[in-house]
């Protein structure tokens, strides 16, 4: 920085600093970003609301917290040294390996001297005359970037609904997403959490083995596949490393960007006889994990091949759960893998348990909360402490939480008043010099969240050599290739299931938010898409010369 670039803000603030990129969120897409541009000579700014790394990993560390993802395909794949050394103990790593593994990351890469940690950022601010990004933090920073690019997840903008009383409770309260640092001891308590989600239905055993008792508020039921979660095998493990890049390469080409361990059929469910449907279920219920869904190709697409995995899951938990009213509670009968699918262990196990009570919340919603609990259909059940499973507002919250303004002054709020627009979901018309990492209109929470973290970070950082190279100030989608983009993100969820639920996919779990299905479906077609914008030079995007 050369003393004339540098500006002083108002009489007190710090001075205003230049950078090349500004960076928002020091998770799996931020630390990855930062190594990437700083190794590519570009001066980055990193900043971070919590004191550490890991972003989702930081914030949900809720008893029970573990990936859905296995841990050899959920790590980054860019180093070749960094997969070859770190180890992993189990099939689905638990939280605190997963943030130590982040730690380890930041470490390893020397990351941390670029971030600056309990840094909320406030406002980003497009200067049309300087052409770069005015961006303020809660901590009185100023910094002016040529680029902006948010790597603020898609689930870390915790919902808490607006309880009538909600904050009256006497006892302790917990939002999964928003997990205290220091273990918290339920022994003796009398619990209750509200949700029946991924979040909860991790929890739920765990806090249950520990609790005096758990009532659980379940607004929907949910279908959850067994996880079976086990340690690694050290010979498997040793397989895998001998050739990482291949099983990278070869999720690469899967529609979610993982699973080629176990890929999914090509058939249709209705071709198969009941017998050898059921077969075929039964064999990947025992194997865990996602690959149940995979068990036939239209099971997103049909209606009645759909009800044929969903009623599989529903004689599961009528097998597993003792009590057949407790049962019924908990049978989903919506489409399955129409809201995220969640893995357990020992879910529905827990509901056998004496001091588990599963109470109703979809007929006779939770009126309100008070000093001694929760009051749904006129009964008051007394708690010592109250946990919100309540999710998130995914995929736009964290980004509309800062105020972000682009051309003429205009809000993204404003801009995506009917829910989000986006090219690619990688930038937006009327903000240029702006990217998103995983944002609304790309496959982000529909695939293995780190590959598609490393595939937008890859593409950003070409991007900006180009711009570089060429002495190009700006890049800026145009409006008809967002137009398209929009309308080819919905014309894709249109030819599935997806949008006949409530889902976080639809933003339907907050209330007045627009309703409009945000990820695109299908991860290989979309990275083929993204290659060739940037092959054809920057298509669909207006690029600007140096002033
Ligand atoms: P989810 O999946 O959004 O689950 C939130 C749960 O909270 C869900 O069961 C909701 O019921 C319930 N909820 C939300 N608001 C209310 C109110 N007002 N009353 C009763 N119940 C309510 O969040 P998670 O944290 O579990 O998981 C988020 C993602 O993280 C997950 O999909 C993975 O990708 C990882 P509803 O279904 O809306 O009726």
């Amino acid at each position: 920085m050369t003393v004339s670039e540098v500006r002083r803000a108002a009489p007190g603030a710090q001075e205003e600093q230049h950078f090349d990129a500004a960076i928002v969120g020091a998770g799996f897409a931020g630390m990855y970003m930062l190594h990437r541009l700083r190794n590519a000579g570009f001066r980055v700014r990193v900043f971070e609301t919590g004191d550490g790394v890991g972003g989702t990993w930081y914030w949900n560390r809720y008893p029970g917290a573990r990936c859905d993802v296995e841990s050899m395909e959920y790590s980054y794949g860019f180093s070749e040294e960094l997969q070859q050394e770190w180890e992993w103990t189990e099939r689905y790593s638990g939280q605190p390996e997963i943030l130590r593994y982040a730690n380890h990351v930041a470490d390893r890469f020397d990351l941390r001297r670029d971030i600056a940690f309990n840094t909320r950022v406030t406002s980003a601010r497009f200067d049309e005359e300087a052409k770069r990004w005015r961006i303020e933090t809660d901590k009185g920073d100023v910094v002016s970037a040529q680029f902006c690019i948010m790597a603020t997840g898609c689930l870390s903008s915790a919902n808490l609904p607006d309880f009538p009383g909600r904050d009256s409770f006497a006892g302790d309260t917990y939002h999964t997403g928003r997990w205290p640092h220091e273990p918290v001891d339920f022994t003796g308590k009398r619990v209750g959490i509200i949700g029946t989600g991924s979040s909860a239905i991790q929890a739920i055993p765990v806090i249950a083995a520990q609790a005096k008792h758990l009532t659980v508020f379940q607004r929907t039921p949910n279908y959850s596949i067994p996880a079976r979660n086990e340690p690694l095998d050290p010979n498997r493990v040793a397989e895998i490393k001998a050739d990482y890049a291949g099983l990278r390469e070869r999720n690469y080409r899967m529609p979610a960007g993982f699973g080629s361990m176990m890929p999914s059929n090509d058939g249709t469910a209705l071709e198969d006889d009941a017998e050898v449907r059921r077969s075929n279920y039964e064999e990947r219920w025992e194997r865990g994990g996602f690959t149940f869904l995979g068990a036939y190709a239209d099971l997103l697409s049909n209606r009645e091949a759909n009800e044929t995995a969903a009623g599989f899951v529903r004689e599961r938990i009528r097998e597993i759960v003792g009590d057949p009213k407790t049962a019924e509670l908990l049978s989903p009968d919506n489409v399955i893998g129409c809201k995220r699918p969640c893995l357990d262990t020992n879910y529905f196990e827990t509901y056998n348990r004496d001091n588990v009570t599963l109470v109703n919340v979809r007929d006779n919603p939770v009126e309100r909360i008070t000093p001694k609990g929760v009051v749904t259909d006129g009964q008051e059940y007394e708690l010592d402490s109250l946990i919100f499973a309540t999710g998130f507002d995914a995929m736009t919250g964290a980004l509309l939480n800062i105020d972000v303004r682009g051309r003429g002054g205009q809000t993204l709020d404003d801009k995506w008043s009917a829910g989000p627009r986006t090219y690619l979901g990688l930038s937006t018309v009327g903000f240029p010099n702006m990217f998103m990492i995983s944002g609304p209109g790309s496959p982000s929470v529909l695939t293995n969240m780190i590959t598609s973290i490393e595939q937008h970070v890859v593409w950003i950082h070409d991007c900006l050599e180009y711009l570089r190279e060429k002495r190009l100030a700006t890049i800026e989608a145009t409006p008809p290739a967002e137009d398209d983009w929009v309308d080819h993100v919905n014309a894709v969820a249109d030819l599935t299931l997806y949008p006949t639920c409530n889902s976080w996919y639809l933003g339907k779990n907050i209330p007045g938010k627009p309703q409009v299905f945000m990820p695109l479906i299908g991860f290989p077609p979309y990275v083929e898409k993204c290659d060739a914008v940037a092959a054809g030079g920057y298509e669909g995007f207006e690029l600007d010369s140096a002033p």
